[in-house]
Order: C-alpha cells, then structure tokens, then sequence
C-alpha cells in the first residue's frame, strides 16, 4: 500500500499535477493482446507499420510542423471509452514510459498506461515484426507488467470519459532507468509543445481509420528528429475521429504513402553512398 501510494505521489509530481487530481492508481491498467483487441482494431493493424518507418528516420521540418496535433481536436465531442494501442517504437537504448491526463472541467485524471515502451524480441515471430520494431529490448531485471517490454497491439482501455474531456499523453524519456535530465529538469514531453521542458514539438499525428495515431521524439531537444521512437494508436471513438480529423480519409492515405515513400528514398539515397 504504501509503495502505490509513494507510486501515485511520484506519479502527480512528474505530472505537474495536485494530489486530489489522482483518481486511480499509477498502475490500475490491464494491459491486453492483439488477439483480444476489437476486430475492426485487428483487420488494420498491420497497416499502422507504415506510421513507424525506419530508425532515424528523415522528416523535414516542414512535414514535422504539418503532423503537429490540433489540440483543440483532442477534446470529446462525445462520451467514449478511449483505448490505447502500443504500435511500435525505433527508441534505441532508451525504455520509454507513456502516461495519458484527461480533463474534464476542474477533475483531472492521470494515470501510467505502458512503463516500458520497448518492443518484446520474443514477438519476433509476428508478420513483419521488424518494420514496427527497429530494435527490441529484453525485459529489465525483476521488472513486469506494466514495466516490461510489450508486443505489437498491446492495448489497455484507459476508462470511460464524458464528452468535453480533452486528453494528453506524456512521454516520460527512458523513465524505467531513472528518467533523462537537463538543469536538472526532467524530460517529460506531452501534445503541446509550449508546456515542454524544451518547448520543442515532440509529437506528430495522423488520423487513420477513425484511430488518432501518435508518433513520439523521445530526444532532448529533438536530436534525430525521426517521431518514431513510440508510436501508438488511439481510439476515440469513431464518432470523435470524425469530428478530429481535419482531413478527408483520402488525403490521410497520400500522407501515409508519403511517409512510405520517404522510407524508399532514403534507401536509394544509401544505395548510392555504398556505390
Ligand atoms: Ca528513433
Ligand atoms: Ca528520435
């Protein structure tokens, strides 16, 4: 008991929150398999591969500022039970721990969705693993659920939240090994860049099939720039999506293609250094 509630206080200070905000404990969620995620969830995943793309990736500034979330658009229009889907990550060294806020008028809600954002090498085996997972890590020591490595699809039902709720998510930087620190100030990023310890962007979305997918920069002042290293999925609802998404269905499959394509280019442009 008294490690969870050391755990919840731990939890509302790195989020900037008060005490009362904590409505469920820092580890409340039961993180479930891609087996047992909703159907129309299933059909699809496979292609969420093409919003992870290559480690270090090349995004131009211009695409980076264009994929930046509409904050305004992350408030429920209607009342939905919000999921979260781990997608993929190119994170490297770094074991990432992913956090949601949902407010609603005064009542702020938080809590600790994934603590280890890493890909599981024993998922290895799952239908083109390596392009969701640039380079898993194997469980820490001691470490397990919410704390350890996940595969693909994993997903947790972060509760029921009432029209006029907005949501955020924070990344919290290889939080699982102590977390990373500038002017002793910790790296903790969220959807508005202006709150930011660095006031840099450090997220890029798209809206894919009534799903909000977000793309994390897990690095201290941005460093590759690549907004890959977590990726997860939302669900909102399709109702919610509908009213988030500021681009017709045909124009988020060109942006996708888009991100493909960067992919292809890059391997042409080091197919050409190796000649
Ligand atoms: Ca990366
Ligand atoms: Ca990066």
């Amino acid at each position: 008991m008294k490690n969870k509630f050391l755990t919840g206080l731990l939890a509302a200070a790195a989020l900037g929150t008060g005490l009362l905000s904590i409505a469920a404990p820092a580890s409340a969620y039961d993180i479930k398999s891609r087996d047992e995620a909703p159907a129309d969830f299933q059909n699809i995943l496979q292609d969420f591969r093409a919003f992870v793309g290559e480690e270090s990736r090349y995004l131009s500034p211009e695409t980076i500022k264009a994929k930046q979330v509409d904050l305004s658009k992350l408030t429920l229009k209607f009342d939905h039970d919000a999921k979260v889907f781990f997608i993929g990550e190119t994170a490297g060294g770094y074991r990432n721990r992913l956090d949601f806020k949902a407010t609603t008028g005064s009542e702020v809600q938080t809590g600790k969705i994934f603590g280890d954002t890493s890909c599981n090498p024993g998922d290895s085996g799952f239908t083109n693993f390596n392009q969701f997972c640039a380079n898993p890590n194997d469980a820490l020591e001691g470490k397990v659920a919410p704390d350890k490595p996940l595969n693909v699809g994993d997903w947790v039902n972060i509760g029921s939240f009432k029209a006029g709720t907005t949501l955020d998510f924070q990344l919290l930087s290889d939080d699982i090994n102590g977390g990373i620190y500038e002017n002793g100030v910790k790296g903790i990023f969220g959807l508005n860049e202006a709150l930011n310890p660095d006031s840099l962007q450090h997220v890029i979305a798209y809206y894919y099939k009534d799903y909000l997918v977000l793309g994390f920069e897990d690095l201290w002042g941005g460093g590759d720039k690549d907004y890959n290293d977590t990726v997860f999925a939302i669900d909102i609802g399709k109702a919610n999506a509908g009213a988030a998404a500021n681009v017709p269905e045909p124009s988020v499959a060109v942006a996708m293609f888009g991100i493909a394509g960067l992919g292809l280019m890059k391997t042409r442009r080091r197919r050409q250094v190796v000649r």
